[in-house]
């Protein structure tokens, strides 16, 4: 059973995820967003659920599609807008954009433009803190189309070997790009390939925050234990299509229909929380949301572009 407290932190970040994504997707339609943008609709459960089950030194790493991601570990909303509007106000000073706002402050190692490419990087980060004797877990999360990559092959097997406490989270949103997964591979239940390597795993409803919550925390004791790691595959499916520009016309639409009005993860967030407290104090969570969403982007666009000079700044040339 969870609190309501812990019910109710939940709903607000998956609110505002929700609402980032939705505002910035105007945002970035008005031509103040440039590069590409992976919105994480239909997917904030996931990384709701397993982050709240994380501390603030335990590391996470992202993908492309992170917002949600960086959200729910904990960064600063205003840092992120002003980061997607190339503001030196942002995460990466405006260098970086969507696919690279890291946070490490709160253990947010980073999004990743390469498919497949933070698999290594979390077993990694868990090596590591193994070696330095931290107690620290570390949850990669990671799409369907990132398990064909070798890469994750050979990171659940050093995991494995290494007994590392790192939870791989598979969101299998059933698309790589406008792929499907069953033309990928002849078995979509993408969890079983952790028995090769002899690693526990599970396939669950990412839609639903308390599902995703309950097998975090089972996962995250595990790993705390030194049984690590673990494989959680969180069945979900996008909103939209691969990016903003991409209108998902390869999306069935009865099957979009139901994932956006009956089985989204906001409703079903909210339907939890009313059981515990009254629509008036939701309403409440949800404006000021709203309210937290709108000072961001008026930070962001106040905040100064990055100057042209120091653009050199950062890159670093050895030679000789
Ligand atoms: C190594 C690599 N190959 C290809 C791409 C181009 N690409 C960007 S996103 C994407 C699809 C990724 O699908 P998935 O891993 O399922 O993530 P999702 O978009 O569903 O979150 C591809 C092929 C890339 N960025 N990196
Ligand atoms: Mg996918």
């Amino acid at each position: 059973m969870v609190s309501k407290e812990l019910l109710m932190t939940m709903y607000r970040q998956i609110f505002l995820i929700r609402t980032f994504e939705t505002r910035c997707i105007k945002l970035y339609r008005s031509g103040a967003i440039k590069g590409y943008f992976h919105p994480y609709l239909g997917e904030e459960a996931i990384a709701v659920g397993v982050c709240a089950t994380l501390r603030k030194e335990d590391y996470i790493v992202s993908t492309h599609r992170g917002h949600g991601h960086c959200i729910a570990k904990g960064a600063a909303v205003d840092c992120m807008v002003a980061e997607l509007l190339g503001k030196e106000t942002g995460y990466c000073r405006g260098r970086g954009g969507s696919m690279h706002i890291a946070d490490v402050a709160t253990g947010n190692l980073g999004a990743n433009g390469i498919v497949g490419g933070g698999i290594a990087m979390g077993v990694g980060a868990a090596l590591g803190a193994d070696i330095r004797g931290e107690n620290r877990v570390t949850a990669v999360f990671f799409s369907d189309g990132a398990t064909a990559n070798g890469v994750f092959c050979e990171s659940l097997n050093l995991a494995a070997i290494w007994n590392l406490p790192v939870i791989f989270v598979i969101e299998n949103n059933e698309y790589a790009a406008s792929t499907p997964l069953e033309l990928s591979t002849r078995d979509c239940d993408l969890y079983k390939r952790a028995a090769a390597y002899c690693v526990t795993a599970t396939q669950i409803d990412g839609n639903d925050v308390l599902v995703v919550y309950e097998e975090a925390r089972k996962a995250v004791k595990q790993c705390r234990s030194g049984k690590g790691p673990v494989v959680i595959e969180c069945k979900t499916y996008r909103h939209q299509g691969h990016h903003v520009n991409d209108p998902g016309a390869y999306m069935p639409a009865e099957k979009l229909e139901y994932f956006k009005n009956q089985h989204d993860p906001v409703d079903i967030a909210r339907r939890y929380l009313l059981e515990k407290t009254d629509e008036a104090t939701v309403k409440a969570v949800e404006e000021a949301v709203q309210k937290e969403m709108e000072e961001a982007v008026a930070f962001a666009e106040a905040s100064p572009e990055p100057n042209a000079q120091d653009f050199l700044e950062e890159v670093v040339c050895k030679y000789g």
